[in-house]
């Protein structure tokens, strides 16, 4: 039996609706985050060593980050489903989206995250401002500039494309789906109507939403 090692206000919620999209049996293992630092639990380590989520465990194999995941599931369970074959015009587009959402825009999400959480941390109040000086510049210099500007390219891309991988829905969408969820949780996407639209899509899947009544509603880190 596949274990999803689900770890709250996470993007392993992707894992659960390729699982449901699949049709393939499989139980939820729920982990809560320390409520003070944001952290996984030590327990998520005793599943794989560096204690992220998702893992999934499948008899004896564990597979960690959420590409390789996929493409295990894919692989081993897909049966041709949810892939462009080899020599599909599209399958380059499913390899490109399927390693571009965690290769390229979520450190760039990731490293927002943080640049905004540096001046709520403790630290004595002169040095408040100054942090915030410093994050912000970062963020607003470097960070935000460089997530627009991807966040450019995936849209013109959904211009044209149904989904990632042209007019059927892909594991590459799903493992772009978390990105562009955060994204369109954390910015206002009426500049960016196809990747609203590609969201409300994904949400309104019957395996999406089969998913979420197991996992719960889809939370993000503030
Ligand atoms: N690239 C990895 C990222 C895994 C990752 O950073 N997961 C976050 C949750 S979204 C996590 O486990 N954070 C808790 C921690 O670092 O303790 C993947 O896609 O699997």
């Amino acid at each position: 039996m596949i274990i999803v090692h689900h770890l709250e206000k996470s993007r392993s919620q992707r894992i659960v609706w390729l699982l449901e999209e699949l049709g393939v049996p499989y139980e939820i293992e729920h982990y809560k985050r320390d409520p003070n630092t944001m952290l996984a639990p030590e327990s998520l380590r005793r599943v794989h060593p560096l204690g992220k989520s998702p893992v999934i465990t499948d008899g004896d194999t564990v597979v960690a980050e959420s590409g390789a995941i996929i493409e295990y599931l894919v692989e081993k369970h897909g049966g041709g489903r949810l892939k462009p074959a080899v020599d599909d015009p599209n399958w380059l587009n499913y390899q490109y989206w399927l390693h571009y959402a965690e290769g390229s825009l979520m450190p760039l999400m990731v490293m927002k995250l943080i640049f905004s959480r540096v001046p709520k941390a403790p630290m004595p109040f002169f040095a408040k401002p100054i942090a915030k000086k410093i994050s912000g510049g970062m963020v607003g210099g470097f960070v935000q500039p460089r997530i627009e500007e991807q966040l450019r390219l995936v849209e013109s891309h959904l211009a044209s494309h149904t989904w990632f991988a042209g007019e059927a829905l892909t594991a590459a969408d799903v493992q772009m789906s978390f990105p562009l969820q955060a994204a369109g949780a954390r910015a206002n996407l009426d500049a960016l109507p196809h990747i609203r639209d590609f969201i409300q899509r994904v949400e309104a899947r019957p395996a999406y939403q089969r998913g979420i009544e197991r996992t719960g509603p889809l939370e993000l880190l503030g």
